[in-house]
């Protein structure tokens, strides 16, 4: 048999393989060690907003068992581990007292990673705001932005020394947009006014720049920041000039209300034409804080929406029937070029000097363990067609230097509770056994060969 060729398939040196979790999806001891009430810890007890009814009362049970999840990582060769940190595990309150009980939680939980040789990538926010702060406006207020600078300062003086890779917020427009908007789906769960909704992610970029201005001032030396969006994604229905423009004049149109204040310093004309009276509050000194440079961008990329060029229009969405392929998560079709094209126009739009795929991954319902295996040839074939497009991008001169999977486990999936599972390792939620699915074998192997295999 002839050799394999691999030079089409091979990635970057130095390319950064890792995977990814949130406290609230795996801590679980979500009133226990002095932690604070999340917004999630309220929202999951209302009735009918989570599948099932489910809580994040023990999700993974990771606040015991993080030693033996991460023995688990080590052994299937992931060096890189994107985390987050719990708010309400520092600051029980938002703001105020610190919780040292929780300080010590992370510290042993940095150690225990380095003595397994994985490096940390800490998320400051990944949705858990404490409930005192929503108590007092919670992200319509700037109240938020003030604890969340303290907040932020706080944890990258107590553990600069640990951790060098720091991400400010997670996707802002789900915990602000879906949020407080009028189709909710994530805690608060409070509709707002149009203007208030605005003020929201306003805040919320307030604080990503306390989170860049924290790491700059107590980071220490190699301390890097930047943020994790997940920017709406088109895919062209054709790879022509044509479709292409449509396009990327459909990224513009929804991801300028982020992206741009954070890489130009303004909200841009077609953005305030677009809200009107309703444009948030901006006062002197926002946008410095807000446009401070950053190292890498993460992007968060699951799925695209099929977009081409419409005569007198600036584009067609063309919607997708209900037979398109999507995983067990409803919102998610599968369409590996989604991460191509969110690589790619992020990059022409914005910039970046560098960029890291923070999350993909899939969620399914049923997999089984038969024989102490779970076959997830359905996630390997996932991954594998999303690498392939990855790849591609960096092949066109996109700078991704990373690629985290969603998620190391099995965990707390939001309004879907336990039921969508995205872990390249099952848990079982009954008896808390870890079972590496196929998946992990297979990415194990991608790593390890720093292929597409
Ligand atoms: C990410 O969100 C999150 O960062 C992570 O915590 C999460 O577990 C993971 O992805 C998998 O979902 O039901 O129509 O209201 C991904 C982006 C945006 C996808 C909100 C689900 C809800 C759509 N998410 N969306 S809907």
């Amino acid at each position: 048999m002839p050799p394999l060729s691999t030079t089409n398939s091979t990635f970057p040196d130095q390319f950064v393989w890792g995977a990814a979790t949130a406290a609230p999806q795996i801590e679980g001891a979500a009133f226990a060690g002095g932690k604070g009430e999340s917004i999630w810890d309220r929202y999951c007890r209302i009735p009918g907003r989570i599948l099932k009814g489910d809580t994040l009362d023990v999700a993974c049970d990771h606040y015991n068992r993080f030693r033996e999840d991460f023995a688990l990582m080590r052994s299937l060769g992931i060096r890189n581990y994107r985390l987050s940190i719990a708010w309400p595990r520092i600051f029980p309150k938002g703001d105020g007292p610190v919780n040292q009980a929780g300080v010590d939680f992370y510290h042993r939980l940095f150690d225990a990673l380095a003595e397994n040789g994985i490096t940390p990538w800490v998320t400051m926010f990944h949705w858990d705001l404490p409930q005192a702060l929503e108590d007092r406006g919670g992200w319509t207020d700037r109240v938020t932005v003030d604890a969340f600078a303290t907040y932020a300062d706080t944890i990258v003086k107590e553990y600069g020394g640990k951790v060098k890779n720091w991400i400010t917020l997670n996707e802002i427009r789900c915990f602000t947009i879906l949020a407080y908007g009028p189709r909710v789906n994530a805690a608060p769960g409070r509709t707002v006014s149009p203007q208030q909704l605005n003020e929201t992610y306003h805040n919320a970029l307030l604080c990503h720049g306390h989170g860049v201005r924290a790491v700059r001032a107590h980071g220490g030396k190699g301390a890097r920041v930047g943020l994790t969006d997940n920017c709406d994604t088109p895919i062209p229905v054709t790879e022509t000039e044509k479709d292409i423009a449509a396009a990327n004049a459909w990224f513009v149109e929804r991801n300028l209300h982020i992206l741009d204040p954070i890489y130009r310093g303004s909200y841009s004309p077609d953005y305030l034409a677009r809200v009107g009276k309703d444009a948030p509050t901006v006062k002197p000194g926002d946008f410095e804080l807000i446009s401070a440079p950053t190292d890498f961008l993460g992007l968060n990329i699951y799925t695209g929406f099929f977009v081409r060029a419409c005569p007198g229009a600036k584009y067609e969405d063309l919607g997708t029937h209900d037979s398109y392929p999507r995983a067990d998560s409803k919102w998610l079709k599968i369409t590996p070029q989604a991460i191509y094209w969110g690589l790619r126009l992020a990059h022409e739009n914005y910039g970046p000097k560098e960029i890291y795929v923070t999350e993909n991954g899939c969620g399914y319902d049923d997999e089984p363990v038969v024989n102490d295996e779970v076959l997830d040839l359905h996630r390997r074939d996932f991954l594998r067609g999303y690498l392939r497009e990855l790849l591609r991008a960096i092949q066109d001169g996109v700078p991704v230097k990373g690629y985290f999977v969603w998620s190391l486990l099995d965990n707390y999936e939001w309004a879907d509770g336990y039921t969508r599972r995205f872990g390249i390792v099952h848990v079982d939620f009954e008896t808390q056994a870890r079972t590496p699915k196929l998946s992990s074998r297979y990415f194990a192997e991608v790593i390890k060969l720093n292929r597409i295999v």
